[in-house]
């Protein structure tokens, strides 16, 4: 249960918007182990997974509106996949920023370090 490649560079000279396309490669249905791809600060990210845990499925395990979230995929199940994209021009070079899941249970292992270069 991990994030391949577990950190992601980018560049913000080189790209405008950056999209993250996630693939769920393993067998279990959403509800059961679902996985999705979320963006915020590394200070905002664990507080916002363990937020998101109370939001339910239906939710896509982020409270609704939440300003802490800078992009995000839906949920998947086993087989499916999702994208998101984001503009870097609102985030900051050299800025502090994780991406995880926000599964239930899945901060600890599903995230990352998400870094923006010149
Ligand atoms: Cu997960």
């Amino acid at each position: 249960m991990n994030f391949v490649p577990t950190a992601l560079e980018v560049s913000a000279t080189a790209c405008k918007t950056v999209t993250i396309n996630l693939t769920h490669t393993g067998s279990f249905p959403r509800n059961a182990m679902g996985h999705n791809w979320v963006l915020s600060t590394t200070e905002n990210a664990q507080a916002t997974a363990q937020d998101g845990w109370s939001a339910g499925l239906e939710n896509q395990y982020l409270k609704s509106g939440d300003p802490r979230v800078i992009a995000s995929t839906k949920i998947i199940g086993g087989g499916e996949s999702d994208s998101v994209s984001f503009n870097l021009s609102d985030l900051n070079v050299g800025g502090d920023y994780t991406f995880f899941c926000s599964f239930v249970g899945h901060f600890a292992m599903m995230k990352g370090k998400f870094t923006i270069i010149e």
